[in-house]
């Protein structure tokens, strides 16, 4: 992938590069001028082994890749020895350690993180007890309810499982209905972060999917499958929804997230595209459309979108397609790649 953002899946040296990106994060978000330096230096390190096509086994031969000196090839080493980096424990600071641990709440970004902590939080239970004043709203007070539940990965055959049972209750609804999971289990991945499911209803007989996510969701929480919501539409008659949410297998089961997606029936393979992913994926089509001239999002790939000088759009533009993912890679001249290739 020449020129490209992504990530190729078979870099000989990807657990290398994951643990520098790790540590490049760490001096990322300090002040400081060495850090700014050591961030410079990591990333000439990391472009480096993104392009090195063999396997690093030894310090003469990280030394010679290009922009790598002794210090850098010796934290090389020390990853390919011990698949660990201790520089990476010696960085994280009680602050950082603590953000990361809020920003696993559900609905908490790194600034409400960053503030609790300024405010004198230091662990999950000092927010549970509202220490400095924490305010939760009501998707954080379920996110920290089912902390363990959220951050713990769902294994392929579980989300296999809660994926059929809901597909089942959907075409009982409407058996025309079109219905996908997407996200990392589209892409093959052994254990997933959450599931995401796409629905939508071809129009050739004149209806459409309006009021089903509604219907649907009745139906799961009265079956105790979808058991929270963390976010609803604002509007349930709309086509395009966006719904988030906590479901289970059954009783004694963790709580796993849930995302919900319809679409209009024409925007099927850009929603496809991009609720496949990856973000990496995502981001260098993005990229490869905007030199091009293009502008895609999740709706389909548009011409002629107008922009104002801060680069927010004023039209919609054209739409160019976006009713199959193959038709969209097809214009932007990617080669068709299956979901598992979509990959960082
Ligand atoms: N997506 C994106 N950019 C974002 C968030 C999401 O392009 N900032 C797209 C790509 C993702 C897809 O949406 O693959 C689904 O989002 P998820 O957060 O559910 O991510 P994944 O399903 O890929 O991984 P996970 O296993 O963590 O859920
Ligand atoms: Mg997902
Ligand atoms: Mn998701």
């Amino acid at each position: 992938d020449k020129g490209g953002k992504r990530r190729q899946a078979t870099c000989p040296n990807q657990d290398v590069i994951d643990k520098l990106e790790e540590l490049k994060a760490l001096h990322d978000v300090k002040p400081g001028e060495d850090d700014r330096w050591r961030v410079y230096g990591l990333n000439k390190a990391i472009a480096a082994l993104r392009r090195c096509p063999t396997r690093i086994r030894t310090l003469e031969e990280a030394m010679k890749l290009n922009g790598v000196g002794e210090k850098t090839a010796r934290k090389i080493i020390e990853i390919i020895q011990t698949g660990d980096l201790m520089r990476i424990q010696y960085e994280t600071t009680e602050d950082i350690k603590a953000v990361k641990e809020f920003t696993g709440i559900y609905g908490v970004g790194a600034n409400t993180a960053r503030t609790w902590f300024n405010n004198g939080c230091r662990t999950l239970e000092d927010i549970a007890a509202r220490k400095g004043g924490v305010k939760l709203s009501h998707a954080q007070e379920i996110g920290l309810r089912y902390y363990r539940d959220i951050n713990t990965r769902i294994p392929r055959a579980e989300v296999q499982e809660i994926y059929d049972k809901i597909k089942g209750e959907a075409l009982k609804l409407d058996p025309k209905l079109f219905i996908q999971v997407m996200g990392s289990f589209r892409r093959g991945k052994s254990t997933c972060g959450d599931i995401d499911i796409l629905i939508s209803r071809p129009v050739d007989d004149g209806k459409t999917h309006q009021g089903i996510l509604r219907r649907l969701l009745a139906e799961l929480h009265r079956q105790d499958i979808v058991t929270e919501d963390l976010c609803l539409p604002d509007n349930f008659e709309d086509l395009e929804l966006v719904y988030r949410g906590l479901c289970r297998k059954g009783p004694g089961s963790l709580r796993r997230r849930i995302d919900f997606l319809t679409v209009p029936w024409v925007s099927r393979g850009a929603a496809l595209l991009y609720y496949t992913g990856d973000d990496i994926f995502n981001r260098s089509l993005r990229l490869k459309a905007n030199k091009m001239g293009y502008s895609l999002n999740q709706r389909g790939l548009y011409a002629d979108v107008i922009r104002n000088k801060d680069r927010q759009k004023v039209t919609e533009g054209v739409l160019v397609a976006s009713e199959s993912e193959r038709e969209i890679l097809d214009i932007l001249g990617v080669p068709w790649q299956e979901p598992h290739e979509r990959v960082r």
